[in-house]
């Protein structure tokens, strides 16, 4: 038994006790990754998705001293509002809870979270991965120890476009995290539907998702499982167009020195600027094309 601050919205805690399907939803989202008031009103659809599949939505970020799991909507109202939030990590999740701060769960942190409260599935946008120029700046997100280490399957669009994706692919396949694309044979590409990179597994149904994730909890494999779902296609941006948008926001961001933890933001919200907004209105669409997936496959495991 654990001893994690854990509070569970009673809603979650008599789903997980009954056997009914939970979805993990992260916060990092709506606090760093989409601006008001688009982020609160992505999360709300996004937890309505999970709904209409049959679920129960599990919105995961810390407040006074606990991981809350599962918030009431004047909750998520206010953390889409706050401006003072910690991006949580593995590193930085316990030193949050014990000082007391408020903080967003990113996808590492979102896992650890919902793997204490007994959820197998969670849903993002798309997962942090290896930078551009990792090779001089090291930087390569903590999403991807934690897909090695934690038993989660992970529903997402890909790794961010921002990304380099041959590496984090190459990252994934060494830490032997298995990358399951949906309905097509090559990975996608968070705001486009294709990455020239073929995917290394492909499952068609969330029957067949589930299967995998209770098969690796037999062979006692600690990781986690990435599925990666391609943006629905009449809400994509082509990869071309991404592409030209994302090396200028890139130099923007080198040349202003943005590092760290606030590259991601930084490049998100100044490719918003560049698309006129549908970066955003992608983003959105992909995240509830996620969650309803995540639903299905809560359900198929819940189910065996
Ligand atoms: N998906 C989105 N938008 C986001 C994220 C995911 O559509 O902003 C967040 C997730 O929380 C992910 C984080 O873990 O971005 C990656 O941040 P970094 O590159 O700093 O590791």
């Amino acid at each position: 038994m654990t001893t994690a601050p854990l509070a569970l919205h009673p809603e979650v805690a008599d789903a997980l006790a009954e056997g009914r399907p939970v979805v993990a939803l992260e916060s990092t989202i709506i606090t760093h990754g989409m601006p008001y008031p688009q982020n609160v009103s992505t999360a709300r659809a996004v937890e309505a998705a999970v709904r209409s599949e049959g679920a129960v939505p599990a919105t995961i970020a810390v407040m006074g001293g606990q991981i809350r799991v599962g918030l009431e909507d004047g909750e998520l109202e206010r953390l889409a509002r706050a401006e003072e939030v910690m991006k949580l990590s593995r590193a930085d999740l316990a030193v949050c809870l014990a000082s007391g701060a408020i903080g967003s769960t990113t996808v590492a942190a979102t896992m650890i979270a919902a793997r204490l409260a007994g959820i197998a599935t969670f849903a993002t946008g798309g997962i942090g991965g290896v930078h551009r120029g990792a090779e001089q700046s090291f930087d390569i997100s903590a999403d991807l120890q934690e897909l090695a280490q934690t038993a989660v399957t992970v529903v997402s669009a890909g790794a961010k476009a921002i990304l380099d994706l041959p590496k984090t692919f190459e990252v994934l396949e060494t830490l032997g995290v298995p990358v399951i694309a949906v309905g097509q044979d090559e990975i996608p590409a968070f705001w486009s539907r294709r990455s020239g990179l073929k995917a290394p597994l492909r499952l068609d149904t969330p029957e067949e998702i589930a299967a995998a994730h209770l098969m690796r909890a037999r062979l006692g494999l600690p990781g986690g499982q990435l599925v990666v779902n391609p943006i629905p296609a009449e809400a994509q941006i082509p990869a071309d167009e991404v592409e030209a948008i994302v090396t200028r926001a890139i130099q923007t961001a080198e040349a202003q020195g943005v590092a760290a933890k606030s590259v991601t933001p930084f490049l998100l919200d100044l490719i918003f600027d560049l698309t006129e907004g549908r970066s955003l209105q992608a983003n959105s669409a992909l995240v509830l094309s996620n969650a309803r997936l995540a639903a299905r496959i809560a359900a198929a495991i819940a189910k065996r």
